[in-house]
């Protein structure tokens, strides 16, 4: 019942917020960050992805992104992807919260999406912050206004999330009737302490449901992908009781 349950909710729900995180992603292929699979397993974060390793490491942490973006080019958002597109266009939610820094929420349809984590898309100088074009990182160019280092717009360990997406999506959570949580570990402050910050329905949709479950109204375990074509027919077709 559980698939059914969440479409239910969702047509009793005046206002739905959805975050994700990376295991929203790895059925287009990107890998999350702490699963077996993930980059953090072959790869200390501390390494690459801290404001230390640009200033220090910086070819190191230029390699990473650099392979991270070119990788982007392989994938493309999935059929739970699209689906999230679709309930927008439906007017069954009203905001996803991501922590995802893809954009494949956005290249699949959605309009409402708060980049908590930025993104690895958009590029900016670290010392001017002046924006500059994707192919000026990739091709290893210094900053044509100031020669300083170029960084992709994402949220390094040690930086404070983007003001704007954060408080966003922080009044959505808190006004929302229900909020679906899927494919994250929860294991990242401060995007792990706004599911709490919810007054309704907490949903959590996972692969590995055992640290989170708890904490949740209903807890769905399986692909994102799935789960979601699941709750979607349900929705299509809600069972009258
Ligand atoms: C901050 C870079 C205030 C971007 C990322 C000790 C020392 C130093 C710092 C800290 C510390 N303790 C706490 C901190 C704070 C730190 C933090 O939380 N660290 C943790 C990890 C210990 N946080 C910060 O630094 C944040 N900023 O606190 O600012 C501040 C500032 C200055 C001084 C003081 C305070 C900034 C956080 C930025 C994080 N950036 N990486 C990049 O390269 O992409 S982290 C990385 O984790 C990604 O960005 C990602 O978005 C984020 C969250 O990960 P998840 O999405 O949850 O991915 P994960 O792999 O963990 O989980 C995936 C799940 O999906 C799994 O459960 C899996 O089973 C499931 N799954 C897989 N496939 C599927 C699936 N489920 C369903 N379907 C599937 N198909």
């Amino acid at each position: 019942m559980t698939a059914s349950t969440l479409a239910q909710w969702m047509l009793q729900s005046n206002s739905t917020l959805i975050l994700t995180g990376a295991g929203m992603s790895t059925e287009s292929g990107i890998p999350d960050f702490r699963s077996r699979k993930g980059w953090w397993k072959n790869t200390d974060p501390r390494t690459v992805a801290t404001v230390e390793s640009l200033q220090q490491n910086y070819e190191l942490f230029r390699e990473f992104y650099q392979m991270r973006i070119q990788s982007l080019m392989d994938f493309e958002p999935h059929r739970g992807h699209e689906i999230l597109a679709n309930w927008e266009a439906r007017g069954h939610l009203s905001l996803i919260a991501t922590q995802n820094v893809d954009r494949f929420h956005q290249q699949a349809g959605n309009h409402a999406v708060a980049e908590l984590h930025g993104n690895i898309v958009t590029i900016r100088c670290q010392s001017c912050g002046k924006p500059l074009p994707l192919g000026h990182f990739v091709d290893n160019a210094v900053c044509t206004y100031c020669k300083g280092k170029l960084r992709p717009n994402v949220v390094l360990f040690g930086e404070t999330l983007p003001q704007e997406a954060w408080n966003r999506s922080l009044k959505e959570i808190q006004g929302a009737d229900l909020v679906i949580v899927i494919g994250t570990s929860l294991e990242v402050y401060p995007v792990n302490q706004l599911p709490a910050m919810c007054k309704g329905r907490l949903v959590y949709i996972n692969l590995d449901v055992a640290g989170n479950s708890r904490n949740f109204d209903l807890v769905i375990q399986g692909t994102a992908g799935e789960v979601l074509a699941e709750v979607d027919k349900y929705l299509q077709e809600p069972i009258v009781e």
